[in-house]
């Protein structure tokens, strides 16, 4: 079966239907393409300063052109896609938080072969995660059309469901073909890799992907932006590139402080009415974290 196509007025509900099914799905036109056009100018000369991969997992002849929030400022806004993040959250959601993992415009120039079929969550180490327990919802932006011929990712649809560790052929994949603007949404767990480029063209896309807060993450956000720029950014997408807490107490600063208000000192927490259930949520994870209740 082929990857499935939504149109960009779908919900994030539909949208998680797919990706539960088949753990990956396409949304068409999801951007303009005038929009991928400006991140290809706000990105050209670092993706011509970029040399290709050191192994033929990353691509010898594929540029990976990283920090996208410090250098393209169109990409903040498409890393906050409210479509995107509200799939995420439900993705997600079984987690305190979720987090930019990395942000990356993956070139594969003329003639390069097909990535390893691989799933992405093998960063992990390898850790087998359960079934069905999402650690990463990705995203790759068509920056050009994506054809079978350029070089479109492959993707197994309902591999998210194999076992770990299996090994695929292009054969055994479907290209994800879409138009510029479009975006790929997959998760994690499923087998797929950026497809054999067998035109005179280099297919461009951008990867952007979030996963559970209490993981590392791919790409260092902390250091890719620089403070200086990291202090003129949103506190919305701060929070997203780990300023935060990735769980009760993850990612605190020296004595106990939000590390958003260490990038901006000025900070004032906007008084919100608290919901019950994270309220309840983070009580019973405070207790676990002292030892209360295990003798009650
Ligand atoms: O470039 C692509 O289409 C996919 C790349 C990919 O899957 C990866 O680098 O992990
Ligand atoms: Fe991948």
């Amino acid at each position: 079966m082929s990857v499935r196509h939504l149109p960009a007025s779908s919900s994030a509900e539909e949208i998680v239907a797919v990706l539960s099914a088949d753990g990956a799905a396409i949304v068409d036109n999801l951007v303009a393409a005038s929009v991928m056009d400006q991140v290809a100018e706000e990105m050209h000369p670092y993706i011509q300063a970029t040399p290709g991969g050191r192994d033929d997992f990353a691509g010898r002849t594929t540029r990976r052109t990283g920090g996208l929030i410090a250098r393209s400022p169109t990409c903040r806004d498409l890393v906050m896609n409210p479509l995107v993040l509200a799939t995420a959250k439900e993705t997600l959601g079984h987690a305190a938080a979720f987090q930019v993992h990395l942000t990356q415009v993956i070139a594969i120039g003329p003639g390069s072969p097909a990535q390893p079929i691989h799933r992405d969550q093998w960063v992990f180490d390898f850790f087998k995660f359960p079934k069905g327990f999402e650690v990463q919802l990705n995203t790759i932006w068509a920056m050009t059309d994506f054809t079978a011929e350029n070089g479109a990712t492959r993707v197994i649809p309902k591999s998210h469901l194999f076992e770990d560790g299996l090994k695929f052929e292009e054969q055994d994949t479907e290209p994800a073909t879409m138009s510029k603007g479009s975006a790929l949404f997959y998760t994690g767990s499923i087998y797929h890799g950026g497809g054999a480029n067998r035109s005179n063209m280099t297919r461009c896309g951008i990867n952007l992907t979030y996963s559970l807060s209490w993981l590392r993450q791919e790409e260092n956000q902390y250091l890719s932006t620089p403070r200086e720029i990291a202090a003129t950014l949103p506190v919305d997408l701060l929070r997203l590139m780990g300023y935060s807490y990735g769980g009760y107490a993850l990612g605190y600063v020296d004595d106990v402080r939000d590390p958003i208000k260490v990038v901006k000192p000025d900070f004032v927490k906007a008084p919100k009415p608290a919901k019950a259930a994270e309220q309840a949520r983070f009580r019973d994870q405070a207790k676990q974290w002292r030892g209360d209740g295990e003798n009650a």
